[in-house]
């Protein structure tokens, strides 16, 4: 299967387009990249050409049917309906809530307080060191990761995936936030849930070529 109108803003680190990638990769969707450079001093987010494409200066962004979708659960969504093979969401309404619900503890409560202008922020303008600045990391892992572990013990139907035996969003959101607590150093050993779905997740094709280490120019 392949479009060729679609085109990803990405960079090979952020986590948010991991996800993106590996849904476009689950679905076996063959797609144009565009690299932001998001570290400084490019920091091409931040450039007038990026804001025109996602004026919130935020990647990923996907170009698809000639404009441009932000946020990547909008991302996944969309191409989960377009490319409806395989189903990134469970089949009833109860079942799509709690998949959602696992993402969406990922998206909204975790990596947005974890984020590069987040972590700037606390270094720049409130004067923070880095010790403060890896405390403040490791603590919104910590409370994150506490209850997504306990969520994924319950609804984890072999240990391979987040939510029943089959890959779902929840799968999609939980790994490059497992890939950045590990880069950051945070204690993961709490979550031996959380680390076995993604050592089984990590090893999926779809997966493991949307690593920042298989991106091109990682490093
Ligand atoms: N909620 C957004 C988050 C997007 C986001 O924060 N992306 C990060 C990279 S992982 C970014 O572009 N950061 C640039 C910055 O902080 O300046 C999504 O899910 O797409």
């Amino acid at each position: 299967m392949s479009d060729p109108t679609l085109k990803l803003f990405t960079f090979f680190r952020s986590s948010a387009a991991y996800r993106a990638r590996i849904a476009l990769n689950i679905k076996g969707i063959a797609y144009e990249t565009v690299n932001v450079d998001l570290r400084a001093p490019t920091s091409a987010q931040h450039a007038p050409e990026y804001r025109a494409v996602n004026p919130q200066g935020l990647i990923p962004a996907l170009l698809a049917e000639g404009t441009t979708i932000a946020q990547s659960l909008a991302i996944i969504e969309y191409l989960d309906e377009v490319y409806p093979q395989p189903p990134l969401l469970p089949g009833s309404a109860v079942d799509r809530a709690r998949v959602r619900a696992m993402a969406l503890a990922v998206a909204c409560d975790i990596h947005p307080l974890n984020n590069l202008r987040v972590l700037n922020y606390l270094r720049g303008p409130l004067g923070q060191t880095e010790d403060a600045v890896n405390t403040w990391y490791h603590h919104w892992i910590a409370a994150g990761f506490g209850g997504l572990e306990a969520q994924a013990r319950g609804a984890s139907g072999d240990g391979h995936y987040m939510f029943g035996k089959s890959l779902t969003i929840a799968d999609i959101y939980i790994v490059p936030q497992m890939y950045n607590a590990r880069r950051l150093k945070c204690d993961v050993e709490p979550y031996p849930t959380l680390r076995g779905i993604c050592a089984h997740l990590e090893t999926l094709p779809a997966f493991a070529a949307a690593a920042p280490e298989a991106q091109p120019g990682a490093g």
